[in-house]
């Protein structure tokens, strides 16, 4: 397959070949994988957590400072002010890509972030690098069962003109070390000379390993904003796989809010046992119901295995 392959047409078949790609290259695009009815409610929502294009450009929003000089300054972390991109990080296609590449049916969100950049805030061009110094305490494996998948998911059309991030296919990289971690265009002109842009239209989902070289780009169009979230899985027992701990953020309104609303499937990827799991007892049914009282506890209730 070849590097930098795009796949269009997101259906059950495209799995298959995303996950393909992915071993290959250790990435793969795909350009609108989130219809815009499963994006439109989350996108709704971005001004809970972000100042529009014209609040940045115009000075209108009193929230722009923050974005000024730092690229990373415009990261908020998950839980999110808005429910709906909570609900979208564990997104059914996404909870489905993750398990197809990963190639297990127990996965994990070990890290969601959502990120606005605006041009002219600061210098978002970054050097080719891997992100595995913060993803685990090991270095990336290619073993089955012990691999890591990050995602870029863009929330709205990004050309190349909104910094979209450029990707470097494992058959460029292959011979590389673990370390160093960066390259410079200066140094390695060979590298640049390969990279893929992952430029693409609203709902486009970039899958990529925590080895996989890529780096960030400059956002040049006037007047521009860029928004995207970054997520993370593993399978579940991959233990050195880590950026956050869910728990840490357990007493917030927006925690709580987003276990009102998620499927039993969306919340076993943050840590919920699956239904039938010894935890469901009539204790901790109680427990959990006067949490979480807007969850509705049905999937773990009926496997209870008190009540069998
Ligand atoms: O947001 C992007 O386009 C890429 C950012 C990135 O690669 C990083 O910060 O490690």
């Amino acid at each position: 397959m070849p590097a930098g392959l795009r796949l269009g047409d997101p259906g059950p078949m495209e799995l298959a070949d995303a996950a393909r790609a992915w071993h290959t290259d250790g990435f793969v695009i795909l350009p609108g994988f989130l219809p815009a009815r499963e994006l439109t409610p989350a996108v709704r929502e971005l001004d809970l957590l972000f100042p529009s294009a014209d609040g940045f450009h115009d000075g209108t929003d009193p929230r722009r400072e923050r974005f000024v000089g730092d690229e990373f300054a415009g990261i908020d972390t998950f839980p999110f002010a808005s429910t709906e991109l909570s609900l979208l990080a564990v997104n059914h296609r996404v909870l489905a890509l993750a398990e197809a590449l990963l190639g297990v049916d127990d996965i994990h969100i070990y890290g969601a972030e959502a990120w606005a950049k605006y041009t002219g805030a600061c210098n978002y061009d970054q050097d080719l690098h891997r992100d595995y110094l913060n993803h685990t305490i090991l270095v990336p494996s290619t073993t089955p069962g012990c691999r890591q998948v990050e995602m870029f998911v863009f929330l709205h059309d990004v050309p190349e003109a909104l910094g979209p991030p450029h990707l470097l296919s494992r058959q460029h990289t292959a011979s590389l070390p673990a370390m160093p971690n960066w390259y410079d265009n200066s140094g390695s002109p060979r590298l640049y000379a390969a990279e893929v842009s992952g430029a693409g239209p609203a709902g486009t989902v970039i899958a990529f390993e925590p080895g996989t070289f890529h780096r960030g780009t400059q956002l040049t169009a006037p007047r521009g904003a860029r928004y995207s979230m970054q997520l993370c899985f593993r399978p579940a027992n991959l233990q050195w796989g880590q950026r956050v701990g869910w728990a840490a953020s357990g007493f917030t309104t927006e925690w709580g809010e987003f276990v009102g609303r998620a499927t039993a499937r969306q919340l076993q990827a943050f840590g919920f046992p699956p239904p039938g799991h010894p935890y469901w007892t009539p204790e901790t049914l109680a427990g959990v119901a006067l949490r979480y009282p807007k969850l509705d506890l049905t999937p773990w209730r009926g496997s209870s295995p008190v009540r069998r």
